[in-house]
């Protein structure tokens, strides 16, 4: 009797536990039921219906144009985002709607459309089912929403979100039963410089870490009564209001973010929190931003200490009482972002010497050991790498202002690392010179020069920065002093310009 029972036992398990792998193919033979790249469907559609709970799916490489509904838990692994290739093209505002308690999809591009109607956008995964999410390794294009998972718990890691006026994550509305997990990191999402949001978000818990979002005319992470919200190493960039927070009913916590350039609204904060318990905002650079932070009726606690703020950034007001820690000065990034942004195209690890090099919050400590830095690599979740001692950066020219005949001013902005020295100006009879100790004229420590010189022939200056241990930069645009003289009853009169 007992072995009968344990043979039983036993092939309940098997069963229980089997998982039938499932292929989808362009070059298959179409055999059901679909079991390896030879017999592989030529469309997903029905192998996700043949499919049992805990099947895997494999997606060969091609574009297959369809859209799905998932009643089953499965696994779902393309080739990778540049292969396998999901377009709904335009056949239903939900592309893939999920009805099962578990879906994971890995390195698959999915591809929606930005056609808004009146009553419905468009939404590439769509779920109020209760459903664990697992999304790794995908693209979502061309889309108004990304994934809208109402209910469940989401999980979203190494994603490329490109989307347009709404929102690329939608999840844990308030009206849902269970307040639900979300857990987003190492992603980019890049809104296009349209209206929509990185995250809307009313659940339990958030997780938002390592990842970068750009170009959004509204805001980044967007919750109206979360529970606990961790923003940790993130880079936020291009984004009118980096995160706005209403009601929250635990700890809104952020830590070692870059917030930069803050669009539109003079008013426009990199944080924005009301009516919440606690608001932590440590480690934290905020850069070309109208306000820091607007905290807003019952707080109940804060603190805002050991972040850096720098250029045209104000905290909020008198009212909001910031720490003694906070650092107003330049980052000194490896590479500054400007304007539109693409990652390719800044570098926000610090300098040697940078301002924010362990005058991070003492409690924190970065992957070195080290006390934490400021900024998006500081912290736990950080990046270990050295600093580089780079030149300053090269000057910019203001203008030149002629005082007499042979008295000129020159000046530019002032550059603002911490380890600048000065200036080196040198002038030339051509605008090719080549600055060198032979053409050098003077050193100086301010950013402005008198030039005191005759001249009758047109001449060039050029301007280096350089810091304390002699890294000097290249030379700002040659500015010319040019001469054109007019002869008046004998006498040469000259005037001076910039070029
Ligand atoms: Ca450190
Ligand atoms: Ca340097």
């Amino acid at each position: 009797m007992m072995k009968n029972v344990f043979i039983i036992f036993l092939l309940l398990s098997v069963f229980t536990f089997s998982q039938t792998v499932r292929f989808v193919n362009k070059t298959g033979s179409c055999e059901y039921p679909y079991t390896s790249w030879e017999t592989a469907c030529d469309s997903i559609r029905p192998v996700i219906e043949t499919a049992n709970d805990g099947d895997t799916i494999y997606v060969g490489e091609g574009v297959f144009i369809d859209t799905l509904d998932i009643y089953k838990e499965l696994t779902i692994i393309g080739l990778g985002i540049d292969k396998s290739i999901i377009n709904c093209d335009n056949l239903r505002p939900n592309f893939i709607n999920v009805y099962a308690s578990q879906l994971v999809l890995k390195n698959l591009k999915l591809i929606g459309t930005e056609t808004q109607s009146i009553t419905r956008y468009s939404v590439l995964i769509y779920t109020e089912n209760s459903t664990e999410l697992f999304v790794e390794s995908c693209m979502f294009d061309n889309t108004e929403h990304g994934i809208v998972n109402y209910v469940g718990n989401t999980n979203i890691n190494n994603c490329v979100f490109r989307y347009s006026n709404e929102s690329a994550v939608v999840t844990s509305l308030s009206s849902s039963p269970n307040y639900s997990r979300t857990i987003i990191k190492n992603s980019v999402f890049d809104c296009l410089e349209g209206l929509g949001k990185i995250i809307s978000f009313e659940g339990r818990y958030l997780e938002f870490r390592n990842n970068i979002c750009l170009n959004s005319l509204t805001f980044g992470i967007y919750s109206i009564t979360c529970d606990t919200m961790i923003v940790e190493n993130n880079i936020i960039s291009t984004v009118q209001s980096g995160l706005s927070v209403q009601q929250a009913r635990g700890k809104v916590r952020v830590v070692n973010n870059v917030f930069h350039n803050g669009m539109g609204s003079s008013n426009s904060s990199a944080i924005y929190v009301v009516r919440s318990p606690r608001v932590e905002f440590y480690n934290n650079i905020v850069y070309r931003y109208p306000q820091a932070v607007e905290l807003r009726r019952e707080i109940d606690s804060y603190d805002l200490d050991y972040n850096c703020i720098y250029r045209n950034t104000r905290w909020f007001d008198d009212t909001v009482s910031v720490g003694v820690n906070n650092i107003i000065k330049d980052p000194m990034f490896v590479k500054t972002p400007g304007g539109s942004e693409h990652p390719d195209e800044f570098d926000l690890r610090l300098q040697k010497y940078s301002p924010c090099i362990d005058q991070g919050h003492p409690d924190i400590i970065d992957p070195d050991g080290t006390r934490s830095d400021i900024g998006v690599y500081g912290g736990p979740f950080g990046m270990f790498y050295d600093y580089e001692d780079l030149p300053p950066a090269i000057p910019v020219y203001l203008g030149l202002t002629t005082i007499n005949d042979s008295t000129f001013k020159i000046y530019w902005n002032a550059n603002t690392e911490s380890d600048l020295a000065g200036y080196k100006i040198y002038m030339g009879e051509k605008t090719t010179f080549e600055p060198s100790v032979n053409n050098l004229i003077s050193i100086t420590d301010t950013s402005t020069f008198i030039l005191q010189e005759n001249i009758s022939e047109n001449r060039y200056i050029k301007i280096t920065s350089y810091d304390n241990q002699g890294n000097e930069s290249e030379a700002g645009e040659v500015l010319a002093i040019v001469v054109t003289g007019v002869e008046i009853r004998g006498e040469k009169e000259y005037e001076y310009k910039l070029l």
